[in-house]
């Protein structure tokens, strides 16, 4: 029930309500939820706080609104391990789903001084740019930029950047990939990402900026994404020690 003695918000209390009817599977992918009307009724509490809890729903990706229908279950977020160095192609194999690219451009410039820096070369040695986006079941998931040396990275071409980056580098290339370091935040879409990603004005985004090595240390690729939060969210495992 909703305590309207508790300090939590009324609204809260109803978001996170919801959101365990949809973990739970009580409500399932596709399933209209109750009228505003209908929960304000329930719950003895206002429209504008229904309608709060809801639009915290949307943005977070849990619910959608369909004009002059209701608001539905949305799939289930992608649920994406921490641990484990693996890339977009197999993470999509792994859980049954289709990878695909669309390629935004693919082109060699010269190093800028922090590309140089993360990849360890000299500033204005050619890297190549390759903005792609990652694609699920053919729903855009990520918009991902990679710098790569030239030099290190030789034959890489459009047409290999169609399908698996990481494959190339192993089984082409004989390289052996060996760890990465990776930062996330949040942010909101920018207007190219909110056209490239399919999303609405303001969706939320997370930023991740992956730094990646060789085994004998050498980097091999920065790497700059934008993920659909509203598609997409990070698990990690802890041990106390
Ligand atoms: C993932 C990696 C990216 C890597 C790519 C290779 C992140 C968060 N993830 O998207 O660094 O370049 O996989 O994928 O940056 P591919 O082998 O399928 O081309």
């Amino acid at each position: 029930m909703i305590n309207k003695n508790s300090p939590i918000p009324i609204y809260y209390q109803l978001e996170e309500k919801i959101k365990g009817q949809i973990e739970q599977g009580e409500l399932q992918t596709g399933d209209m939820l109750p009228s505003e009307r209908e929960y304000a009724d329930h719950y003895a509490i206002s429209r504008m706080t229904v309608r709060q809890a809801i639009s915290k729903l949307v943005n977070d990706g849990y619910v959608y609104r369909k004009k002059g229908t209701g608001t539905f279950v949305a799939e289930k977020k992608i649920e994406q391990p921490l641990q484990g160095l693996t890339s977009f192609t197999e993470d999509m194999k792994a859980r049954g789903m289709t990878a695909s690219n669309r390629l935004i451009h693919f082109k060699t410039i010269p190093a800028s001084t922090y590309v140089a820096h993360s990849l360890n070369i000299p500033v204005d040695s050619p890297v190549y740019e390759i903005q792609r986006i990652r694609l699920a079941d053919g729903v855009p998931m990520a918009l991902e930029t990679n710098f790569l040396s030239a030099t290190l990275v030789q034959g890489l071409s459009e047409e290999v950047v169609q399908s698996s980056l990481y494959d190339f580098i192993e089984n082409k290339l004989n390289k052996k990939i060996g760890h990465a370091t990776q930062i996330i935040e949040s942010s909101i879409v920018n207007e190219t990402e909110m056209e490239l990603l399919e999303v609405k004005k303001d969706s939320p985004v997370l930023l991740i900026e992956r730094k990646t090595s060789l085994e004998d240390g050498t980097p091999l690729e920065l790497v700059k994404s934008s993920y659909r939060a509203d598609r997409y969210r990070f698990i990690i495992n802890m041990e106390r020690n």
